[in-house]
């Protein structure tokens, strides 16, 4: 199982979110990545996802991202790939299945008031009506903070069974996700960490490979093949 985060977008030209200039020093987490933040000014959540929707659309997969798409290809429905991520550079890259967006999508949208989701248009805004049900609550098909993640109980069922838990690309600050290292350790699978630098939940890892990830991800995916 192989969790990844902004980390393996970076150098697709997609913002990390705590790295130096990162995300979350240019806008406020509780105002644009809450429900609260939603509920107080949705035209600025959406403002925000709308540039963020727009740059992942812009940029392109990079090699790391194609080097998990050839290993899943290489080792068909063995490579369950868990992103944190929202953009789709694993898809474009060719990983088309076998992909958890445990945290939401950029390109999904979904009604607050009846459940529908449908793809999203480039840009949203408050403004906007269900499909379904015509309430003016749409919203970006995201998972924020005090949200619970998507997919968890399939996430934790292939942690268990897995034979390798990598993390490529994540700070370790953000949980759950931030906790699968420990339950890999716990059940006795081995652990692995591919990262520019030593995160916060580096300690917790078997081994490390630390560099970009378009020259780790890539070599590594190699030695596996
Ligand atoms: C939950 C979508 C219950 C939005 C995101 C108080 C109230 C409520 C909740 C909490 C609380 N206190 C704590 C919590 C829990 C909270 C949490 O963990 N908060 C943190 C801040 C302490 N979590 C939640 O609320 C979650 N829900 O807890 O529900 C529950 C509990 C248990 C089980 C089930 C349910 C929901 C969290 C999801 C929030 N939404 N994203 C959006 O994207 O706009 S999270 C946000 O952080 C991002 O999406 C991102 O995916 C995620 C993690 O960040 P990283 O991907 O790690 O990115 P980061 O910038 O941090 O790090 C980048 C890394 O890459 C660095 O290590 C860097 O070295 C490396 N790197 C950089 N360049 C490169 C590189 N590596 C390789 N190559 C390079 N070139």
């Amino acid at each position: 199982m192989i969790l990844t985060g902004a980390g393996v977008s970076a150098e697709s030209g997609l913002g990390t979110f705590r790295d130096k200039d990162g995300l979350w020093t240019k806008y406020d987490l509780s105002e644009v990545a809450t429900p609260e933040g939603f509920a107080t000014d949705p035209a600025k959540v959406h403002d925000f996802y709308n540039a963020r929707r727009a740059n992942a659309l812009d940029a392109a997969p990079n090699a790391a991202h194609d080097a998990l798409a050839r290993l899943q290809a290489a080792r068909p429905g063995e490579v369950l790939l868990v992103t944190q991520n929202v953009d789709d550079l694993h898809e474009r890259a060719g990983s088309t299945r076998d992909v958890i967006h445990m945290h939401g999508a950029l390109t999904g949208a979904l009604c607050a008031t009846c459940n529908h989701r449908w793809t999203a248009p480039r840009v949203m805004s408050p403004e906007d009506r269900c499909p379904k049900c015509t309430a003016p609550s749409t919203r970006p098909d995201i998972v924020w903070f005090g949200e619970f993640p998507y997919q968890m109980e399939e996430i934790y069922t292939a942690l268990a069974q897995c034979g390798l838990f990598v993390a490529i690309g994540t700070s370790g600050q953000v949980y759950p996700a931030a906790g699968f290292v420990q339950e890999a350790r716990a059940a006795g699978i081995e652990t692995l960490e591919i990262n520019l630098e030593a995160s916060d939940g580096s300690g917790y890892f078997d081994r490390a490979l630390h560099g970009p990830a378009t020259e780790i991800v890539p070599h590594w995916v190699d030695t596996l093949i």
